[in-house]
């Protein structure tokens, strides 16, 4: 069985070659690092509404949107130097805390909107690009080349529909939006998991008045879900992006300005149009914190971790907001301590302990209770 032992030999060859092609794009990944590309945390009394109205992105600062200049037309010959009168953005992004969402502001000026058409290809509008990868995985996302190495190979081939179907857009997801959607769909999802699309998984409104082939500014708002896995099975099957501050994620977008027939630029932020299918391509964008400007002044809040549930131990960890002078825990068992994140050891008897964090700073004093909860199993 000699052609038993020379095959493995030959199968990790393979790997180990298409290994050191992984760290030859090495150069490419997270590409524009010369950015600190953030994304806006809001409050969660002052999630956007999808509706259009932007004075729910008023509280943004300047520095959290992305204009033209940072676009580059790496298809179709305009490359940085782009006229505004031609094609004019700005891309803002945000999220809330403890949702894993994000937040699109697109505002949009060009000479030509191209939506009239009925283009049974799907892309030959005007569009608003964007592809997310929520946990920066990383690597291709359209093809899998393990299932089909000659992408060139019949498209309606059994492993080609298998790669598609299970493959495309599941890792990373790439929208392409529509501006404006006109007798169709908001977004054509590139993969196998078109639910994306629908409420609750995402949520999209415009605002235009211009008709085709006319000139004129587009507001589009929308959020949409990012997922570490969503399968064509759908969303019960999905695993949603854990959105955590200070993480980062990848994200790009592209602007596909069609002026009449052809298409007259395919900017992107990347500065690569690779970003379209593979995820290291994709700039880093920071999970922001909350902005001083937008924060309470100050909000006591806490969190906690068993240690030890039989001997009743449990670290506690100040989660406040605001200037703080000092932190009182009360926990509730006529124990105190003034410690910022104390640990504490809990009687046999205290089943149903009630525990107060007070904080005072410059702000006044804010306390946080939690009920019943610490001790649960
Ligand atoms: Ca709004
Ligand atoms: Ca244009
Ligand atoms: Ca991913
Ligand atoms: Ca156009």
């Amino acid at each position: 069985m000699k052609v038993a032992s020379i095959a493995p030999i030959s199968i990790v060859l393979l790997l180990l070659s298409s290994h050191m092609l992984a760290a030859a794009d090495a150069e490419y990944q997270v590409p524009r690092k010369d950015i600190d590309f953030k994304i806006f945390q809001f409050p969660r009394d002052a999630m956007p509404r999808i509706d259009c109205d932007t004075s729910d992105w008023e509280m943004v600062p300047e520095s959290y949107v992305y204009g033209t200049s940072l676009l580059n037309d790496t298809e179709d010959g305009h490359g940085t130097d782009i006229d505004r009168n031609d094609l004019d953005v700005k891309v803002t992004v945000g999220w809330v805390k403890g949702l894993n969402r994000l937040y699109f502001l697109y505002e949009a000026h060009d000479d030509y909107w191209d939506f009239g058409r009925f283009n049974p290809r799907g892309y030959l509008n005007d569009i608003f690009e964007i592809v997310v990868d929520g946990d920066m995985s990383g690597g291709e996302f359209i093809f899998n080349e393990l299932l089909v190495p000659d992408r060139t190979r019949d498209q309606s081939s059994p492993e080609y529909i298998e790669s598609y179907t299970r493959y495309a857009g599941n890792h990373a997801q790439n929208y392409h939006i529509y501006t404006p959607p006109v007798n169709n769909a908001w977004v054509l999802v590139w993969g196998g998991q078109p639910w994306i699309s629908e409420f609750p998984y995402s949520n999209v409104a415009y605002d235009y008045d211009f008709e085709h082939g006319e000139s004129g500014k587009l507001v589009l708002e929308f959020w949409v879900t990012p997922y570490d896995h969503a399968p064509i099975e759908g969303p019960e099957r999905a695993v949603e992006s854990n959105l955590q501050e200070n993480l980062q994620i990848g994200l790009s977008w592209s602007i596909l300005d069609f002026d009449g027939d052809k298409r007259d630029g395919h900017y992107n932020l990347a500065h690569n149009v690779m970003m379209v299918r593979h995820a290291d391509y994709l700039p880093a964008f920071k999970l922001m914190p909350m902005e001083p400007s937008v924060q309470p002044e100050l909000y006591a809040e806490w969190n906690y971790q068993v240690v030890n549930m039989e001997r009743r131990v449990v670290a506690f960890t100040d989660e406040s907001i605001g200037e703080i002078t000092s932190w009182n825990w009360d926990f509730g068992d006529g124990t105190t301590s003034t410690e910022q994140h104390p640990i504490h050891t809990f009687s046999e008897s205290q089943m149903r302990p009630v525990i107060t964090l007070e904080v005072t700073g410059k702000g006044g004093t804010s306390k946080r209770t939690r009920y019943w909860e610490v001790l649960l199993k």
